[in-house]
């Protein structure tokens, strides 16, 4: 096993085999039989594009030659940053094909998550789109290169040539050297990591979550009965494609699984997508809640015919239940279905034969006889039925550490290895759970999660700043932004705008930064002396309310 990885315990491996949850195939091969079985159906739809399965295979296997005559071996790590595009999957799925760990960063990334990924996992291989808007990519990743020398291949999309770069519209274009078969000769041990995806944040650094081959094949077997997928799916993947739900859960994996084509769309703006689901006739949507707003709200929703739409997926966020009931109202053939998951494993999706107040309130049930989930007090004792505790969970698709942070996994696990959310849940009957909250230190703005330790790290950094807190402050479609309290330095008068400035100047991703600042001479503390973000979150959202 690599480094750093905590592998399921030995009794429980067994079970899952004995259960047929893991199929012991590594996820490349899974996908190159599921692209034998369906060849002649279409796979993926973008703009114009229709590719077949069979096209999408030999994509794929192309690539996958190419990286082989490149110098990438089994267990080399490779960060991907590519945009919502065909080639994201050739690339994804190329890389898997000869067992290199993908680690999923997002689009919003830059220089000071994408160097720390770098760094941390010792990735020999970058890949991402030449440019977004004004910002190179290509800039990004030489520099990232200069202090890490390690970083030897970087593949740019499309057809041209960077200086230094590999195209990865040239490697599509051209027949590669070894043959065929040096694909068949690979080892790779479904037990390993096969992909890394990244956690939501509470802590100073991201943390790297290992999801092994058998795991996250599983991941999108199981979501995808629950979120009845077939033949005839069309899911829309309008989410950045790298985060785990509109890739794994059920996301494009579990089209794939069943025969079904994902259309790709570059964002989940009504503008860009409310054609395409017409046009494409999807039968499926995956969204945050924030985008469903935006969806529903817009305009121009009520001139399209949507009548194709079976089911609404929204996770990431709570959905408000009118915001589900008003979906359910606005698409004439359509159920919404919350799922509520996580990167780091577990992933429940409601039950559509639920009535309605139930589905709207809860999440769950769990897909998995084998996932476990208990609500604990602090002390780590189950709650009684209808209390509040914190969800815990473990199963054959849950991670058992976070790579290489010993520390942090003695803290985050019971010693019998459940996962410790720091979702606050209440059971709303057996197998349902209401969302009460969270114990963890982040912000959640539109499903997008922002460690608030991180932040603050960087910003103690600024010179006019002595302390500093950042706590969520509600907002209607977001549900969440960042308002950042600050107690200045002496004689010190920091400004929402220098302190953003300071913070992208340290290439921080644009969605974490603050989006209003509080000057306070002393922070609440609680009962321990620990500040308490508690009453911080209370005061923003009272002067919220009182329109300050
Ligand atoms: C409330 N909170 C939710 C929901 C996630 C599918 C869907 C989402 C994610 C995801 C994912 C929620 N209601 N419906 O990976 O496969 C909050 C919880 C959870 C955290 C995980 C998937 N759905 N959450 O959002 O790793 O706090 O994964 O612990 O980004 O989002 O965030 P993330």
């Amino acid at each position: 096993m690599i480094d750093g990885f905590t592998p399921f315990p030995a009794d429980l491996a067994q079970r899952y085999r004995d259960s047929g949850y893991w199929l012991d195939q590594p996820l490349g091969d899974y996908f190159r039989d599921c692209c034998a079985r369906y060849r002649d159906r279409t796979a993926i739809i973008a703009d114009e594009e229709h590719v077949s399965y069979g096209e999408l295979n030999d994509r794929v296997e192309r690539l996958a030659r190419h990286f082989i005559r490149i110098g990438f071996k089994p267990l080399d790590r490779v960060i991907l940053q590519l945009p919502n595009t065909p080639e994201f999957l050739y690339v994804y799925l190329g890389f898997q094909r000869i067992g290199v760990i993908t680690l999923l960063a997002l689009p919003p990334h830059r220089r000071h998550e994408i160097g720390h990924y770098v760094d941390f996992v010792g990735a020999v291989g970058y890949a991402a789109g030449d440019r977004a808007g004004d910002f190179s990519f290509v800039d990004m990743a030489r520099d990232i290169q200069t202090d890490s020398p390690g970083l030897r291949h970087l593949l740019i999309l499309g057809d041209e040539v960077h200086d230094g770069c590999i195209s990865i519209g040239g490697l599509l274009a051209t027949e590669p050297e070894p043959p065929k078969e040096v694909l068949d000769v690979l080892e790779i041990d479904p037990d390993e990591p096969a992909v890394f995806q990244l956690s939501g944040g509470t802590t100073g650094v991201p943390k790297i979550i290992p999801r092994t081959h058998n795991d996250y094949v599983l991941n999108s077997i199981g979501c995808s009965g629950s979120n009845h997928m077939n033949a005839d799916t069309r899911l829309l993947v309008c989410l950045p494609i790298a985060h785990n739900f509109p890739l794994a859960s059920p996301g494009i994996q579990g089209v794939f699984v069943h025969g079904g084509a994902g259309v790709i769309t570059r964002t989940a703006r009504p503008e860009d997508i409310l054609p395409v689901i017409e046009r494409e006739r999807i039968t499926h949507l995956e969204l945050v809640p924030a985008a469903l707003i935006r969806l529903l709200h817009d305009d121009d929703f009520d001139r399209y015919d949507l009548s194709s739409v079976r089911i609404v997926n929204t996770g990431g966020q709570r959905l408000q239940p009118e915001t589900a009931a008003l979906a359910e109202q606005k698409f004439p053939n359509g159920k919404v279905q919350e799922v509520f998951g996580m990167a780091e494993g577990l992933v429940m999706l409601n039950d559509i034969n639920d009535p309605p107040a139930t589905r709207f309130e809860v999440a769950g049930p769990v897909w998995c006889r084998d996932d476990e989930i208990r609500l604990v007090d602090d002390e780590g004792r189950d709650v009684m039925p209808g209390e509040v505790g914190e969800m815990i969970c473990r199963g054959p698709y849950t991670l058992r550490g976070y790579l290489n942070l010993p520390d942090h996994n003695a803290r985050s696990f019971t010693a019998d290895g459940f996962f410790m959310t720091g979702d606050l849940m209440r059971q709303h009957s057996p197998g349902r759970y209401v969302v009460e909250g969270r114990k963890k230190d982040l912000i959640n703005r539109g499903g997008e999660k922002i460690s608030a330790e991180e932040v603050e790290n960087l910003m103690l950094a600024h010179e006019s700043v002595r302390n500093v807190a950042c706590v969520p402050m509600p907002d209607p479609i977001l549900g969440e932004r960042t308002c950042a309290y600050v107690i200045p330095a002496p004689g010190a008068s920091p400004t929402l705008e220098n302190l953003c400035k300071f913070l992208l100047d340290q290439g921080i991703a644009k969605f974490k930064l603050p989006e209003r600042l509080e000057l306070v001479d002393v922070f609440p503390l609680s009962p321990f002396g620990k500040v308490s973000k508690k009453d911080l979150t209370e005061l923003i959202a009272a002067k919220l309310k009182q329109g300050e």
